[in-house]
């Protein structure tokens, strides 16, 4: 997997992704160090933290989950991460102008086609061929900050659990889902307004709240099958476009709260897009790294791509429910090296975009870049000249760099910053 790329010219002519050959185009951001994570499937490595994270979350469904014995969750963890702009935001009500959609934020492969930047990409068309309770997990790619628990590949698990009247009202036949005014034979006469915070205006208050209950219990059950019932947890309401209401559960780790999951009521215009429909949904995204580092106190994100003995030998062969706390293989030293650069007349401090600066490093550093971090913007006070000024820390995980290396690579970036953003090196 590779495609024509330069850090000269910026210019490639096309991007060869799983055995095909797509047109790029002005949209085109997509680099040679990205596409190289494609089909890595962490997720499905035995002995990967995540694949066993993602074991105990499959374990959990099905078995919380049944029906005459079976589980009712389908499960699809080889899902391609090629999407369209359709799949990963139209379907999913996501609005035009909406900043996910934004070149510095996501990977495109060209204006129509991206690497999904979550796995809710998948929602529509699985529930378009007919699923009502299904699980999706693999790889999404956002260009993002870079450090300790951000890397620019993570792992998603989502989930759609549909539940018809019969269902959710067993013991209240009386009860409906939908209001009387909202004609679920024809959705379409029937605008569903979000405005009322608890609820859907198409659906009853009866069935929102008991799906939020649901929804609010089956994921804490979920952090207690995997933490303990110990874990401090709290619900923060939320927004995303395709759900409402809308929630974010974060765990207490480490001294604070870090964010784990998003979830809400499905938006009743998705499961009417999909095809007939008389049932109401609930809808999760949650991140695998997150729960794999709080679990195992694992303390940095790129330790999960490891091929070290040291750090798989201590994953692998294992009860999943034992409880594993990671050691360190051995910690190695850092090197911090500052850039510093006037950009062209033609850039401010506000609009250099960090993500470009941010991929171009990880491209030529490699994994060896554990952190960069905006140090100063600066206006010259007479030129009006615009300068930034990053440090960028460097550390191997498996032993010592050398300064000199460190400083290879440091001159390298500063020659590929020069060519390919115009500027000039302080
Ligand atoms: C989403 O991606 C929504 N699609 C989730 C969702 C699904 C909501 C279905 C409602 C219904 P968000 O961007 O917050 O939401 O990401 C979800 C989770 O992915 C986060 O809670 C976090 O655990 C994880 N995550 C997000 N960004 C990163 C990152 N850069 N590194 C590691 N994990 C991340
Ligand atoms: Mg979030």
């Amino acid at each position: 997997q590779h495609c024509k790329y330069s850090t000269k010219t910026k210019a490639i002519s096309s991007v060869h992704l799983a055995n095909k050959e797509f047109p790029s185009d002005e949209y085109t951001n997509v680099t040679p160090k990205i596409i190289s994570y494609l089909g890595k499937n962490l997720h499905l490595q035995k002995g990967n933290p995540l694949a066993i994270v993602r074991k105990r979350i499959v374990n959990y469904f099905y078995s919380s989950f049944t029906h005459r014995g079976n589980p009712i969750f389908s499960i699809y963890d080889n899902l391609s991460p090629i999407v369209t702009t359709k799949q990963n935001f139209d379907d999913l009500l996501i609005p035009n102008d909406h900043p996910s959609r934004a070149k510095s934020d996501c990977y495109y492969v060209n204006k129509d086609i991206l690497l999904r930047a979550h796995m809710t990409a998948h929602q529509s068309e699985l529930l378009r061929s007919g699923l009502d309770n299904f699980l999706m997990i693999g790889d999404v790619y956002r260009r993002d900050e870079i450090d300790s628990t951000h890397f620019p590949v993570f792992h998603q698990v989502d989930a759609v659990r549909s539940q018809r009247k019969e269902e959710l009202f067993k013991d209240h036949p009386d009860l409906e889902i939908f209001e009387p005014a909202f004609d679920i034979s024809n959705p379409h006469t029937f605008v569903n307004t979000i405005t009322d915070p608890s609820k859907q205006s198409c659906h009853t208050l009866e069935a929102a709240k008991l799906m939020e209950t649901q929804l609010k219990s089956h994921l804490i059950g979920l952090v207690y099958a995997l933490f303990g019932k110990d874990i401090k947890h709290r619900w923060v309401d939320a927004y995303f476009p395709f759900t409402h209401p809308s929630w974010e559960l974060e765990i207490y780790y480490d001294g604070d709260w870090m964010e784990v999951l998003g979830c809400g009521i499905v938006r009743n215009e998705i499961l009417a897009n999909a095809g007939p429909n008389n049932s109401i949904a609930y809808a999760f995204g949650l991140g695998l790294e997150r729960l794999a580092m709080a679990l195992y106190k694992i303390p940095d994100i790129r330790l999960m791509w490891s091929k070290d003995s040291g750090f798989l030998s201590q994953f692998q062969d294992k009860n999943i429910d034992e409880k594993i706390t990671y050691k360190p293989v051995s910690s190695y030293p850092q090197c911090t090296n500052d850039i510093s650069f006037w950009l062209p007349t033609t850039l401010t401090v506000d609009t250099f975009i960090s993500n470009d600066f941010y991929d171009l490093v990880r491209e030529i550093g490699g994994d060896i870049i554990e952190q960069v971090k905006l140090r100063d913007k600066f206006v010259h006070p007479k030129s009006k000249k615009h300068s930034l000024c990053y440090s960028i820390v460097y550390r191997h995980l498996e032993r010592t760099l050398t300064q000199d290396e460190v400083n290879k690579v440091h001159k390298h970036i500063e020659t590929a910053v020069t060519d390919m953003f115009n500027v000039t090196i302080r």
